[in-house]
């Protein structure tokens, strides 16, 4: 196994690999939603993105060649079981044989997510997340996927994200099923953490050799006026943000207290089931995966009227965001922000890093996406993009502070390879080391300086 330092990047089937319905591949959830009416803020699909189906080897050369040493990418679940249970499409699965070989010839380790948005078609259909039935559906992909791949793969991710995705889904309502209900969100967010568990407990019996986690998006929780009203919305919002899952799948529950406000707010609980603290016990992770965007400002609710706004658009606009009763975002006028209302601050890492250090001192961390999406521009053939080498360099700089204050961080992946499909935003908000031309025939692929800057930040660290 890898004791080196994983120094990566890392990218997400739908939003790179295009070929939507080529090698056998069932719809997934996303494929629909954008050619629906209801893609109007983005009116733009994945069915070609980057083209990673058929440009794979380039894009793993180019990230080789850039020094690095791990790459993170998904597994299409409609590519392994185009039906999404039954039966399995051989060509889906030599496909992602042929990724993993295509890394190992270069050197790469290859940390694989098993569900990171996209969803089979069928399986969205009958309810999603929402539908017990999903865990062992779950279960039973991610069994054929350790099944097929498990000799060569040492670092494994369930879920991506089941706090950010649940959030779009049934909280800012811009990813499907687009609704605004958080008691629904709870629900789903639920059986994603079982279906995890589940899976973590099959990667068990199996005896692969290698590392099982989920990715949380985590967030440090600050506050602008230190009182006892303030400290309670911090608490409120971690609650909210982190620990909801982070405790989950590292200590097997929830926080009582947790539980305790979901029933104070009326939800309906019944889809707890008496074997589910059992469940989550058996199946904690061997590490916890971190994607690392954002700080958070939390402010006392001022009432118990619930506001999600989100910036889907970059255009710098303020939105409120608050959950009646447990808190409220505030802001950090000081701080630099992206067009897209995120907070740029390096530091902040090195907080969450301490806070799960002191929170879960057992469990290594790997920092699995962290980026900055903005406009880019190409001038002579180049793109100069300074912006990102100093947000990077500022957040690599303060986790290897981390590292020395006593965190155990395996590994580091910027988001993203090269340019992807942003969820809401399309192809105008690039996060990638590489540029990718869309209006080129053959989607041509230019390194940015930061693909540059990375290469020889990773040479000079293996040097000292
Ligand atoms: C994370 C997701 C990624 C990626 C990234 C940037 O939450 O795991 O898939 O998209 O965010 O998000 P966006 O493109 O919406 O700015």
């Amino acid at each position: 196994m890898n004791k080196e330092f994983l120094w990566g990047s890392a990218t997400a089937a739908y939003q790179c690999e295009g070929g939507w319905k080529e090698g056998g591949k069932g719809l997934s959830n996303w494929d629909v939603f954008c050619h629906s009416e209801k893609n109007s803020v983005n009116p733009v699909t994945g069915d070609v993105a980057c083209d990673f189906y058929h440009h794979y080897e380039e894009d793993i050369r180019m990230l080789a060649e850039g020094g690095q040493n791990a790459y993170r990418f998904s597994i299409a679940w409609t590519r392994i079981l185009p039906d999404g249970t039954g039966r399995k499409s051989q060509e889906g699965i030599d496909f992602y044989h042929r990724v993993i070989d295509t890394c190992r010839k270069y050197h790469v380790e290859p940390l694989v997510t098993l569900y990171h948005y996209d969803l089979p078609e069928s399986i969205y259909e009958a309810g999603g997340w929402e539908n017990r039935n999903i865990v062992e559906q779950f279960v039973e992909y991610a069994r054929i996927c350790f099944e097929e791949y498990g000799q060569k793969v040492n670092y494994w991710v369930t879920i991506n994200e089941p706090n950010y995705e649940t959030l779009c889904c049934y909280g800012f309502g811009n990813y499907p099923p687009n609704v605004k209900d958080l008691g629904r969100r709870w629900r789903a967010m639920h059986h994603m953490l079982l279906a995890s568990a589940r899976a973590v407990a099959v990667f068990r019996e199996l005896k692969l050799p290698g590392m099982v986690g989920l990715v949380s998006d985590s967030y440090p929780i600050a506050v602008l006026t230190d009182n006892e009203a303030h400290k309670k919305a911090a608490h409120m919002a971690d609650l909210f943000f982190n620990l909801c899952v982070n405790d989950v799948c590292v200590k097997g529950a929830y926080p009582q207290d947790f539980v305790d406000q979901l029933k104070k707010d009326g939800y309906d609980l019944s889809y707890m089931k008496e074997e589910d603290p059992s469940i989550f016990a058996d199946g904690c992770v061997d590490y916890l995966g971190i994607n690392a965007y954002n700080r958070y400002i939390a402010e006392p609710a001022d009432g118990p009227e619930t506001n999600l706004g989100v910036n889907n658009t970059g255009d710098g606009k303020k939105t409120k965001f608050q959950i009646g009763n447990w808190f409220s975002l505030g802001e950090d006028s000081e701080m630099e922000k992206t067009p897209w209302g995120m907070e740029i601050n390096p530091r902040s890492i090195y907080d969450l890093l301490m806070d799960l250090k002191r929170l879960y001192p057992q469990i290594p961390v790997i920092i699995t996406e962290n980026g900055v999406g903005n406009y880019d521009e190409v001038v002579d053939g180049q793109i100069h993009d300074q912006y990102r080498i100093a947000y990077l360099e500022g957040y690599v700089d303060w986790i290897e502070r981390a590292m020395e204050d006593g965190c155990t961080v395996l590994g580091y992946f910027v988001w993203s390879t090269m340019d992807v499909y942003s969820w809401i935003n399309g192809y105008k908000k690039r996060y990638g080391l590489v540029y990718i031309d869309y209006d080129s025939d053959d989607l041509v692929r230019i390194p940015k300086d930061s693909y540059y800057w990375y290469k020889n930040k990773i040479q000079n660290r293996r040097k000292s």
